[in-house]
């Protein structure tokens, strides 16, 4: 089966979501083994002097020496596992101009479990970054929200088990986005956000 693409790119935003990027059996398959392969971590982080517990497990996964500054403290690459890398590959095959070195992973629970307004604009990404950003599991809304005047404009995008979404162009540069709480939603989704760290750092030292 052949997956079909949709270009959902807003003002500023390059966005292209295909909803069936992976077929349902490999689908179910992959969600599976990172249920149990992956060494999902609760994490804390401090807020104004208050630690809390992020509504959400995580993970980092990546090429040996990869480090990456989220929710205020370093974090070290662990080695991929075989489904992660098995995804990193079928990625390289798809989007054959972009390498990714790391991923971030996050286990939804449930709808009680999500994440707050951001956007992937951490210095180690460089200014124009390509994430790929897989999700199995729950479908789940991501919103986006750019500043208008005194207000937002904003976008959903439902992610469906087995999708891809690539953000790229200046999209982290306009654009925040967030998981939403879905009280209904009873069932986990793993979500996959690959990256690229090391020719960013690398290139952080400016023009030659
Ligand atoms: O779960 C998602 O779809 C979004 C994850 C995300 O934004 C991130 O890991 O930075
Ligand atoms: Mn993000």
């Amino acid at each position: 089966m052949t997956p079909t693409w949709e270009d959902r790119s807003l003002d500023g935003a390059d966005l292209v979501l295909s909803r069936d990027w992976i077929a349902r059996g490999a689908a179910d398959a992959w969600l599976d083994a990172l249920s149990r392969e992956v060494a999902w971590r609760s994490e804390r982080l401090r807020v104004f002097g208050r630690v809390h517990e992020v509504p959400r497990r995580v993970a980092f996964q990546g090429e040996a020496g990869v480090r990456y500054r989220y929710s205020g403290r370093e974090h070290e690459a662990e080695p991929w596992t075989p489904a992660v890398r098995a995804i990193r590959d079928a990625l390289h095959a798809a989007l054959p101009d972009a390498t990714f070195d790391g991923a971030l992973l996050n286990l939804y629970r449930d709808g009680r479990d999500a994440m707050g307004w951001h956007a992937d604009d951490e210095p180690e990404l460089g200014a124009r970054p390509v994430i790929a950003s897989v999700s199995l599991g729950a479908t789940r809304a991501l919103r986006f929200r750019r500043r208008r005047g005194d207000g937002w404009e904003t976008a959903t995008l439902e992610l469906p088990h087995g999708s891809l979404l690539v953000m790229a162009g200046e999209t982290q540069r306009w654009w925040q986005h967030a998981l939403p709480r879905r009280a209904r939603v009873t069932e986990p989704r793993v979500n996959l956000t690959f990256r690229r760290f090391r020719d960013a750092c690398d290139g952080a030292a400016g023009p030659v």
